[in-house]
């Protein structure tokens, strides 16, 4: 079947999955709005849809808090029922901060909104209508990484941390491992609760009842401190600096001085916030003698040597130097993360493949993400390697044509897992295609 007819195929996932207001990630296991696959969707809309594009990121920043936070899910009304957990679970309602005509989450996910907004006014010809939406988002996106500059960066140096796994994006990365195992399961109390989304995807595929538990635990911790960011950093356990969510960051802090220059705004604050976030993660999350960033857990004061998909994305961010980006290259260029003309082996995929507990089908342990190789693509030819870029791009082509629009893939045989038509698969497939 030619490229075009798969391109088609795509859209109509996106169609499927678009509820009038805004893309739920997939029908039946995400059956609400969530924040980053928002951003990625309207990447993808972007290349043929300027109007979808614009309304998937109103949609999102209707529902942002008071405080500036963009929650990791906007509920649909509705549809309750599906999903765990929901609003009644969260309870943001006691937060002075949350949205009066919103439900959400109680965390946020990796701000990648200014990059998709950007993307928007490039990829249209009405660079008019375009320019109006930018003037309604362009407060918006300042209040967004002012909170994150004003209540999560503790030492004032631009290392952003986040506060849940789910808040990373890859909710059971082994990076997170060493930091969740200190919350002894015998000695904490964690509220009842019924997991749906074992019930709808193979369990093996799917994070533990353990990382479950942890992670309800952290919820609850977040909503007897009423999601007060003070009270909670003081008390979480889980308080790490990740690179991912950093270089995405900085990344649209980057997105955000164009808009800026576009705009006719100010874009002192955005360079600054640029500058101090890429500077400290050079200074704190790399580590020569691997070749990677790492994260960094807060409270224990130290890098966590756990080599992941993230510990490459200061490539998308701009923010590994030159010589940082060659070592960058030479490790995730391995067997590792897949040579180039290796055999049996998707590029890249999200855990190092020569670790003892690395996964081909477990979640975040292993397979290959279309969101995450589009990053890197993105990063690596922004460093100009043309050749590994290449050879990412080709990929992310080629799983969704052989094994259809998955969640995530086989690191090793390309078999899809998770769930079918996931709309950032379709997404970012179309983006590449134009
Ligand atoms: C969950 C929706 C989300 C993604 C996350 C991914 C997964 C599980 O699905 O989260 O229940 O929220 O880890 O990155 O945004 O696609």
């Amino acid at each position: 079947m030619p490229l075009k007819q798969y391109i088609q195929k795509a859209k109509r996932v996106l169609d499927k999955n678009w509820n009038g207001r805004y893309t739920v990630p997939s029908v039946n296991l995400y059956p609400h709005q969530w924040n980053w696959d928002s951003g990625f969707i309207a990447i993808g809309y972007s290349r043929y849809n300027t109007d979808r594009a614009i309304q998937e990121l109103k949609s999102l920043f209707d529902a942002q808090w008071k405080n500036g936070m963009l929650p990791h899910i906007v509920f649909d009304k509705n549809n309750l029922g599906k999903y765990f957990p929901e609003p009644d679970f969260w309870k943001t309602e006691i937060s002075k901060y949350s949205p009066e005509n919103h439900l959400t989450s109680g965390i946020t996910q990796p701000p990648i909104h200014a990059f998709a907004a950007l993307k928007i006014y490039e990829n249209s010809s009405d660079k008019g209508k375009v320019k109006d939406f930018l003037r309604w988002l362009f407060p918006r996106l300042m209040k967004l990484h002012r909170y994150f500059y004003l209540e999560r960066n503790p030492d004032d140096n631009g290392l952003i941390y986040i506060r849940h796994p789910w808040e990373s994006g890859m909710d059971n990365s082994p990076m997170w491992d060493p930091v969740l195992e200190k919350i002894d399961l015998s000695q904490v109390k964690v509220p009842d609760f019924i997991r749906k989304d074992d019930k709808i995807i193979n369990p093996e595929q799917r994070p533990k009842d353990e990382d479950y538990k942890r992670y309800i635990y952290l919820v609850d911790l977040f909503r007897k401190n009423r999601y007060e960011e003070r009270k909670i950093f003081h008390e979480c356990p889980f308080i790490v600096i990740d690179p991912l969510f950093n270089s995405v960051l900085s990344a649209s802090n980057e997105a955000l001085i164009k808009i800026a220059d576009i705009l006719g705004e100010d874009y002192k604050q955005a360079e600054e916030w640029y500058l101090s976030t890429a500077r400290s993660m050079r200074d704190t999350l790399y580590d020569g003698n691997k070749g990677i960033f790492y994260a960094y857990d807060y409270i224990e004061k130290k890098q966590i040597k756990v080599e992941t998909s993230a510990g490459f994305m200061p490539l998308f961010g701009g923010v590994a130097s030159h010589s940082q980006a060659l070592k960058l290259l030479e490790y995730m260029n391995s067997a590792s993360f897949c040579e180039i003309h290796e055999e049996n082996c998707f590029a890249i995929p999200n855990y190092d493949k020569t670790k003892k507990d690395f996964s081909t089908k477990n979640y975040w342990r292993g397979p290959v993400w279309i969101n995450i190789n589009w990053m890197l693509f993105q990063g690596l030819k922004r460093y100009r390697f043309k050749q590994k870029a290449e050879h990412l791009e080709k990929t992310i082509l080629e799983l969704p044509v052989r094994f259809g629009f998955y969640e995530y893939f086989d690191s090793r045989y390309g078999t899809g897992y998770g769930t079918e038509d996931f709309s950032w698969t379709a997404a970012l497939f179309i983006d590449l295609y134009y």
